[in-house]
């Protein structure tokens, strides 16, 4: 990887001419996890008509202080829950962790066929998941789990040979410092914390968060990836995303992002050019939320088809889940992506490694994406077709194949169509649920 070649100025100009790592493109899916003191109430109204934002469970403590009709929605539960003088703070010697086995989670991530993990180091709240000098009182070390949960984790997802990232928020709601001092803020305890997470942990990911308030000039932040990029251990392979100040997103960093779709209110997605993932919940929320029923989950299909239509689109998807209080992935979660990893075992050639295809585009029918490695072109079919597959701009095909399936597919060239004939399938012989995927090679 040559992108250290040369030293970073702490400049947009500088900073932005650093590609982002292969790794990272290559990687596609990654599971992105929120767990916190949030966790402990694991509550927000899923099906309330309040729109994508409010239903994050993430945000309790924001919200039953929010004027506003979903903070009057957090603040009745919480009143007729725990009662009007119960602090959010008492929620935090409530989280205790006793389920909570590193080394299964990496194993339910690999199985999902996830590459990276981005786990929250650190959310809106404050409370940080590793012992950290700036968060006193305010971390898992201290106080709920009494565990190093950032170190406990980083270690299991790296000997399962996955590549380790952290989620940051810049700002904290209710720290006194930050508004009462903010450069003070910023330089005793957000960036010695930010170099502390990379110097203990040695992420192959920054994810930063909770930058609109202010310019990245006040965060300091071409700054910290200066440093990052010529000074850190991480310096050859780190990615860090595009969250950097109130200008910085889809403009500035490394990777762009999307979130259910939305880069703050404009839509993001498959016309942006540069790396970019999309995240997202399986349902309504990052943080865990105990009252979300099936119906507010994305189905398997639903969620391979949405891999399909990111990575065609030149993206990764960072599907979130959530932990319980107790330390465990909900079982219900872990199907569906136990159910996205075996799709991917049969599949995998046509997401990973892969990039847009960049070619013209005219197939006969929806519901059919492309993608492309080397030679090869990868059709990938979230509903099979009933009818021959007419695909135009093709300049040389060969040889076709459906993945997972040993027999023969007829295809023919006329002029510069290419037809592809979907073979007829049985239960025995069908490769796969959810999506199918023609390799023309
Ligand atoms: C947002 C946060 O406010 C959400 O709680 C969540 O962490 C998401 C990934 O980023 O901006």
């Amino acid at each position: 990887l040559q992108v250290n070649a040369q030293q970073y100025q702490p400049t947009w100009e500088s900073i932005d001419s650093r590609p982002v790592p292969q790794w990272f493109e290559d990687a596609k899916l990654g599971i992105f996890i929120h767990w916190g003191v949030y966790s402990v109430p694991a509550w927000a109204p899923a099906d309330a008509d309040i729109g994508i934002y409010a239903k994050y469970a993430e945000w309790y403590w924001w919200r039953i202080n929010e004027d506003s009709p979903a903070g009057k929605l957090f603040r009745d539960y919480h009143n007729k829950r725990y009662g009007e003088d119960f602090q959010y703070q008492d929620f935090a010697p409530m989280w205790k962790t006793p389920h909570f086995d590193p080394v299964r989670w990496a194993d339910v991530i690999k199985k999902a066929g996830a590459k990276y993990i981005v786990l929250t180091s650190k959310h809106h709240e404050g409370f940080t998941l590793w012992p950290s000098e700036q968060s006193w009182n305010w971390n898992s070390m201290d106080i709920g789990p009494h565990r190093d949960l950032c170190g406990e984790l980083t270690n299991a997802i790296k000997e399962a040979g996955l590549h380790m990232g952290f989620y940051y928020s810049l700002y904290e709601w209710y720290n006194p410092l930050y508004h009462e001092n903010l450069e003070k803020y910023v330089d005793e305890h957000m960036i010695p914390q930010m170099k502390d997470l990379v110097l203990r942990y040695q992420p192959d990911i920054f994810w930063t968060d909770g930058e609109w308030d202010y310019p990245s000039e006040k965060w300091k932040s071409t700054e910290f990836l200066a440093w990052l990029y010529n000074e850190s251990p991480v310096k050859d392979r780190v990615a860090v995303n595009d969250r950097w100040g109130k200008e910085t997103r889809g403009v500035h960093g490394g990777y762009f992002t999307t979130e259910y779709n939305l880069v703050h209110d404009r839509e993001g997605g498959s016309e942006i050019k540069h790396p970019w993932e999309e995240c997202r919940g399986i349902g309504t929320s990052f943080g865990y939320n105990q009252i979300e029923d099936l119906d507010n989950y994305m189905t398997s299909d639903a969620l391979v088809d949405l891999l399909i239509e990111k990575v065609a689109g030149g993206g990764n998807l960072l599907l979130d889940i959530g932990p319980t209080v107790d330390g465990l992935i909900p079982v219900i979660q872990q199907e569906r992506l136990f159910d996205i990893g075996k799709w991917l075992e049969v599949n995998g050639d046509a997401i990973y490694g892969t990039r847009k295809w960049e070619g013209s585009v005219n197939n006969n029918t929806e519901n059919v994406y492309f993608t492309k490695k080397g030679n090869h072109l990868y059709v990938l079919c979230t509903e099979f077709p009933k009818e021959p597959l007419v695909i135009k701009g093709i300049k040389t095909g060969g040889k076709v194949s459906l993945l997972g399936f040993e027999g023969k597919v007829k295809s023919k060239k006329s002029g510069n169509t290419f037809i592809i004939t979907p073979p007829v399938l049985t239960p025995q012989t069908n490769p796969s649920n959810y999506a199918w995927v023609f390799k023309i090679e």
